[in-house]
């Protein structure tokens, strides 16, 4: 049986992806310190027996490398994060140890333990403010947040890694990711997290500007398949690709759906627009398409359907 190592298990793709990867068969180790994943995140994959977790923070070189020496990882999905756009610019030092030297660090370890498989969780946000919709791959990135520039510049180390010794490393760029288990918790939480934590309580959602801005929203189980498929496949040539739809949603088309799933709620409230607030982002999925014949297969309405009415820890794990 083979076994991936998953850094970020308790996060929101994380756990998403750990389900994924437990159903295909495989064993799992799962790290995280908990820093913003949650243990309740793992119920289901605590279920199988080929699953474990390890508390321990990804970009602690010693506690990382005894994992490496207990296990001969197939591959690595490297998703352990510091998520949050403003806080970046808060913790710049911080974002620069948890987003580019935790990424460089599991890197060489992977190349030290012939790992040869590496994936890394990317962000459309290296895209940043680029001219022509949608973005593609082979666009020039030009980050505008500490984050989007130690994303980018992670990229650039495994890509370098990969060039020099033969390292397979995927960057996935995902764009506007949804589903159960994001934390709506701060005002930057993803939209629709928040969205659907004030329509379930009966409060009107405040929309930034003029609600029609448009976003790539790709469900969280999307997202899940198309880490797992790129870990445990392999065949994907090292390089950067897009994970998203290629559909642009605005938020206007997105309150429509909901009025019909909560027809009670009071109406939206509509403010000032957001301070560096991007009007369109969108994603051209075509390079992923190409090489791993991936899709989005989830539908915006149906996804939302899910979040809205989904109670968490019902799939079962098939181990
Ligand atoms: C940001 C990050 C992205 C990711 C994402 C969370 C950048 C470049 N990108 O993207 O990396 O962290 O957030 O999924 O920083 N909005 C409202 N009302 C609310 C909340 C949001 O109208 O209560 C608007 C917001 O102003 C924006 C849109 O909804 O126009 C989407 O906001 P978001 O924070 O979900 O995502 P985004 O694309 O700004």
């Amino acid at each position: 049986m083979q076994t991936f190592l998953v850094t970020g298990a308790a996060g929101f793709i994380g756990s998403h992806s750990v389900e994924w990867l437990l159903k295909q068969g495989v064993r799992v180790i799962g790290v995280d310190n908990l820093r913003t994943g949650r243990l309740e995140n793992l119920v289901v994959a605590h279920t199988s027996p080929d699953f474990e977790w390890v508390n321990a923070d990804a970009g602690d070189e010693t506690a990382m490398r005894i994992l490496f020496q207990q296990h001969r990882f197939a591959g690595v999905l490297h998703l352990a994060a510091l998520v949050s756009v403003p806080e970046s610019f808060h913790e710049p030092a911080l974002n620069y140890r948890i987003n580019l030297a935790a990424a460089d660090s599991i890197a060489r370890l992977c190349l030290e333990f012939d790992c040869k498989r590496l994936v890394f969780a990317s962000s459309a946000a290296v895209y940043g403010v680029v001219a022509s919709l949608p973005n593609r791959e082979s666009d020039l990135p030009q980050p505008q947040s500490p984050y989007a520039a130690a994303k980018l510049a992670a990229e650039v180390m495994l890509l370098g890694y990969a060039a020099s010794y033969g390292l397979e490393a995927v960057c996935l760029r995902y764009f506007n990711v949804y589903g159960l288990r994001q934390d709506p918790a701060s005002p930057y939480s993803g939209v629709l997290s928040i969205f659907t934590d004030r329509f379930r309580h009966g409060l009107p959602v405040i929309v930034h500007g003029d609600g029609e801005q448009t976003r790539d929203f790709i469900s969280v189980r999307d997202v899940a398949r198309a880490n797992g498929e790129v870990l445990t496949r392999g065949g994907v040539a090292s390089g950067r690709y897009n994970v998203c739809t290629g559909r642009a949603i605005s938020l206007n088309q997105v309150l429509a759906i909901y009025r019909e799933l909560f027809p009670n709620t009071p109406p939206a409230e509509y403010a000032a627009a957001r301070v560096g607030d991007i009007r369109h982002s969108l994603g051209d999925p075509g390079l992923l398409r190409n090489r791993l014949e991936f899709n989005a297969k989830i539908p915006f309405a149906q996804g939302l359907y899910e979040l809205a009415h989904g109670e968490d820890k019902k799939s079962v794990v098939m181990a």
